[in-house]
């Protein structure tokens, strides 16, 4: 078995020390951060999301994973951040309110680091108000808004009608994701982008400032 099926195998189990142990290898080895993180970890995920839709595992079973997902991101993160010395910009990152998922946002989080963002990452659950009140705070160019939940990803609407609501819409640039998000909904809410994923993420939001 390659130690990308190793890792993605392990994850599945909820192995964090063997996922943290395999990562750690795989890059000693030589293995592109790029393919740790598509073809082990997140496919591995892939394939218990699966799983949970069909009823065969559960929430515990999910948490496990998604435990030793993190852990081999930890290992990983250094890896596939780059950072030049002068940000090129200010994000504030979170998941929108009622919604726990946070893995998608914290690779949305370390891409934009390795873009050159100055990244304020306001974690999961967040409030419109509290969206508002760290963007303010912290001078930010770029709000960042990861919704997973059909149920919550209203919540991205709240948060730009919000902004308007205080006249301060125009000050950012308003970018949402997530799986159930797309282009047609981030047109609908008034969202400045929508990004399928990550790194395409990063991508835009560079452009976006520059
Ligand atoms: Co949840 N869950 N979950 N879950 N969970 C989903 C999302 C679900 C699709 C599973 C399913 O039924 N197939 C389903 C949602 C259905 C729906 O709304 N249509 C679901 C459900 C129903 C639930 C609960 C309601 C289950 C319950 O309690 N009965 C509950 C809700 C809790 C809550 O949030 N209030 C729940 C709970 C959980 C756990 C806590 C167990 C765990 C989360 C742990 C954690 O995040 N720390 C969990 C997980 C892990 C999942 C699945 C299996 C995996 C999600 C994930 O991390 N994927 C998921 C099924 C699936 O997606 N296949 C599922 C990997 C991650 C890298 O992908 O987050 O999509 P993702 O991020 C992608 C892109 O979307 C994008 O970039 C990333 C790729 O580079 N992206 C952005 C994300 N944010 C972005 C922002 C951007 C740009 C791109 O710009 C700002």
């Amino acid at each position: 078995m390659s130690i990308l099926n190793e890792i993605s195998e392990y994850l599945q189990k909820g192995r964090a020390k063997n996922v943290k142990a395999l990562v750690q290898q795989a890059l000693e080895e030589g293995v592109n951060p790029k393919d740790i993180l598509n073809e082990g970890l997140l496919s591995g995920m892939t394939v218990i999301g699966g799983r949970f839709k069909r009823n065969e595992v559960f929430v515990p079973e999910v948490l496990v994973a998604a435990r030793a997902l993190n852990a081999g991101l930890s290992i990983l993160e250094p890896k596939l951040i780059e950072v030049g010395n002068e940000p090129i910009g200010k994000a504030i990152v979170g998941t929108v309110q009622g919604d726990l998922h946070d893995i998608g946002k914290n690779l949305v989080v370390m891409m934009l680091k390795g873009a050159g963002f100055d990244v304020v990452d306001i974690g999961i659950d967040v409030a419109p108000e509290t969206f508002l009140q760290k963007a303010e705070e912290e001078n930010a160019d770029i709000i960042c808004m990861s919704a997973l939940l059909t149920t919550t990803m209203g919540k991205m609407k709240e948060n730009i009608d919000l902004l308007k609501e205080k006249n301060v819409r125009d000050k950012y640039i308003v970018m949402v994701g997530g799986a159930p998000v797309n282009e047609e909904f981030a047109e609908e809410i008034g969202a400045d982008y929508y990004t399928p994923d990550a790194a395409t993420a990063a991508e835009v939001a560079k452009r976006a400032v520059t």
